[in-house]
């Protein structure tokens, strides 16, 4: 038997009823509470038909709607023609349960959605191994729930569960069939992050690595487009991107870094699913700085850059330097006024988040500063200091020449170097650390070689910067 909860869950196409239950201290926007779980909605392909919102100090144990909002959803069910109901809110296996035998259609919540819209966007081996496995960890617990889906697709009235569902023996063999297909899966997906594992920790080793992050739809991948090569698959959905890309990025100058694209982030995303994140996250884990990319176009901005922080900080993506781009500055000047005033300012943000960036990934607006700024990064502490150079090493010299700006050079002639240029030069540390493979040299007088700290501390090997062309 081939166990595909996807059908279960699958919403494509489907007139669909938006639910969410309000409780104290929800995240929910104010004005549009049911707005992201909508995009969502669509985003997986659903009919949104009808909406139902409901404030509750605490949800009902049961059927986590109030009774008689239970029987509003009921008659709007009926009256719309409504084929599957989705909620904002996470549910229970028997809340599920309960809900189905009232509403008698087919009853999901946001994690589900979430992994359907996954499910269809997982490409790569490695998406769709994690997406299953997530499926299925979600899913088996419920497989009472997901049998009277079935019931449902397989024709026929939906079938009560209890009365006329598969018995408790067949429920019990499905069981074992599902822990069986994920510790299969599990295995497989193992062996592709070792190999992934190893791969990003060579390029950090190697390379200077930023990733970027944010929310999702906030223009991660237009920016990361724009700055590379391109290739990444930018589109107006939510999770749009689901496997992180790596190209390289020129910050100016022959200096370069390895720039990678990642998965978006969204708000109350169950634990389960961050943990299939956090490996499809480990180029950003890993990454010497990150961008994070905030759509400040958005009322909810604020909301979402907080989920961001607390993602990363789950991840353990919170040592490195972080930069916070302001993204889409591009639209403010063509929002409605009232639109416009439900937002922070460019001054606001400066003064609650120093240092943070307004761009467009769409017009380039910002990106000299940008590239300004990830160029420091790389570079370390940069001062102006004298390197004296063998003339013989042709190589090094024109690395200084194309990385740094050169105030004065001046050929000098001593008995124990032989012939060598000097050059007044603005470097940082890091910058030195990365011609050190390259050959001997003097810094202020003294040899380059001296112990540095590195970017990937403790590691033997100095990381070098990414050679845009021969020297
Ligand atoms: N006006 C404007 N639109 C932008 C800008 N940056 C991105 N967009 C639009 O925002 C939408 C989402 O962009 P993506 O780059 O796919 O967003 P993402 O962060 O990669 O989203 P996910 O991969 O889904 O997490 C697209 O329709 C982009 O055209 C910008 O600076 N200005
Ligand atoms: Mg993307």
């Amino acid at each position: 038997m081939k166990i595909d909860p996807r059908d279960a869950a699958a919403v494509s196409a489907e007139p669909a009823i938006l639910v969410g239950v309000r409780t104290r201290g929800s995240r929910m926007d104010f004005e549009d509470p049911l707005g992201e779980l909508r995009d969502l909605a669509e985003t997986a392909g659903a009919r949104v038909v009808g909406e139902l919102l409901q404030n509750r100090e605490a949800p009902n144990g049961r059927t986590y709607l109030g009774k008689g909002k239970v029987e509003e959803l009921v008659a709007m069910v009926g009256e719309l023609g409504a084929r599957v109901v989705i909620f904002d809110n996470e549910l229970s296996p028997s809340q599920i349960q309960a809900l189905e035998e009232e509403a008698k259609v087919k009853v999901i919540d946001r994690s589900e959605l979430i992994l359907d819209i996954f499910a269809n966007r997982a490409t790569t081996r490695e998406a769709q191994l994690q997406v299953e496995i997530a499926q299925l960890e979600y899913t088996a617990p419920r497989l009472r729930a997901m049998w009277s889906h079935l019931g449902q697709v397989t024709g026929g009235a939906p079938v009560g569960v209890g009365t006329r569902g598969p018995g408790e023996q067949q429920l019990e063999i499905d069981r074992r069939l599902v822990s069986r297909r994920l510790v299969a899966l599990k295995r497989e997906l193992e062996e592709v992050q070792v190999r992934k594992a190893r791969e990003v920790a060579e390029r950090r080793a190697e390379h200077f690595t930023v990733g970027i992050v944010g929310y999702t739809n906030a223009g991660k991948s237009t920016l990361f487009n724009a700055l590379t090569r391109g290739g990444a698959y930018a589109a107006d959905k939510l999770f749009a991107t689901l496997m992180t890309r790596v190209e390289r990025w020129n910050v100016g100058g022959a200096n370069a870094v390895l720039l990678s694209d990642t998965v978006g982030f969204i708000r109350d995303l169950p634990h389960h699913l961050v943990a299939s994140f956090r490996a499809t996250l480990e180029d950003a884990i890993h990454a010497h700085a990150l961008l994070i990319v905030l759509d400040a176009s958005d009322r909810e901005a604020p909301a979402q850059l907080q989920t961001v922080r607390e993602v990363l900080d789950d991840v353990g993506a919170n040592t490195q330097p972080r930069i916070l781009l302001l993204n889409k500055c591009d639209r403010l000047a063509t929002l409605h006024h009232d639109e416009r005033a439900s937002l922070r300012t460019a001054a606001e943000w400066q003064e609650r988040e120093p240092g943070a960036l307004a761009i467009s990934a769409l017009t380039g607006e910002g990106f000299d500063e940008l590239r300004a700024r990830v160029l420091a990064l790389v570079a370390g502490g940069v001062e102006r200091r004298t390197l004296r150079i063998p003339i013989a090493s042709a190589r090094l010299i024109d690395a200084v020449e194309k990385r740094c700006i050169v105030h004065e050079r001046r050929y000098v002639d001593d008995e124990q170097h032989g012939q060598a240029v000097e050059l007044d030069v603005e470097i940082g540390d890091r910058q030195i650390e990365a011609l050190l493979p390259m050959g001997e040299f003097l810094v202020d007088g003294n040899d380059a070689r001296p112990k540095r700290a590195g970017w990937g501390s403790g590691k033997r090997k100095p990381p070098h910067l990414v050679d845009d062309g021969e020297p």
